[in-house]
C-alpha cells in the first residue's frame, strides 16, 4: 500500500501564522505525524507533497496513478474553487480522503463548498494534525476492504 499526501496553498506557513485557528504545529510536524502513522498503519510507502500552485497539484494528482493505490488530499483554499483539482481526482479515480484542519463547517460561508470533496469517499475537519492520520486510517480500511 502506498499513499500520497497532498497538500494545497500555504499550508507551509503552519505554525508561523494563525495558530489560533490552525494550532501551533509546523508543516514539518504534519510531515512527521504522516509518516508515523502510515507506518503505523501498515503502508509500504507515504509521500507527502505541498504547494502552492493548482496546476502542479493537478499535475501531482495525474502522476498518482500506477504509483499511489490511494489519496489524502488537503486542497486548502482550492478546496472551495478547484474544478480543476476535482476533475483530477475523478480522472485518477484513486480512493481519496479530504481532510482540513480546521473545522471548516463551522467557518464562513464560502468555506461550504467542497469541489475536490466530491470525488472523495471520505471527509475529516476539525481534528488539527490528527485528522491526517485518521484519513490516513480511513484510506487503509478502504485499501484493505478492496
Ligand atoms: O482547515 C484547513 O485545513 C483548510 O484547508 C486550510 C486552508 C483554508 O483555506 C481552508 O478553508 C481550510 C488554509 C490553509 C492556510 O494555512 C495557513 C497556515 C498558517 C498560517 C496561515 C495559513
Amino acid at each position: 500500500m502506498k499513499a500520497l499526501v497532498i497538500n494545497g496553498p500555504n499550508l507551509n506557513m503552519l505554525g508561523i501564522r494563525e495558530p489560533g485557528i490552525y494550532g501551533s504545529d509546523s508543516y514539518a510536524e504534519l510531515e512527521r505525524i504522516c509518516h508515523e502513522a502510515a507506518c503505523e498503519l501498515g503502508f509500504a510507502e507515504v509521500e507527502v507533497f505541498q504547494s502552492n500552485h493548482e496546476g502542479t497539484i493537478v499535475d501531482k494528482i495525474q502522476g498518482a496513478l500506477g504509483h499511489f493505490d490511494g489519496i489524502v488530499i488537503n486542497p486548502a483554499a482550492y478546496t472551495h474553487t478547484s474544478i480543476a483539482i476535482l476533475d483530477a481526482l475523478k480522472a485518477v479515480n484513486l480512493p481519496a480522503v479530504e481532510v482540513h484542519i480546521s473545522n471548516v463547517d463551522a467557518r464562513e460561508e464560502f468555506r461550504q463548498i467542497s469541489y475536490a470533496g466530491m470525488a472523495c469517499f471520505a471527509r475529516v475537519t476539525g481534528e488539527g494534525l490528527a485528522g491526517y492520520r485518521h484519513a490516513l486510517a480511513l484510506l487503509a480500511d478502504r485499501l484493505h476492504s478492496k
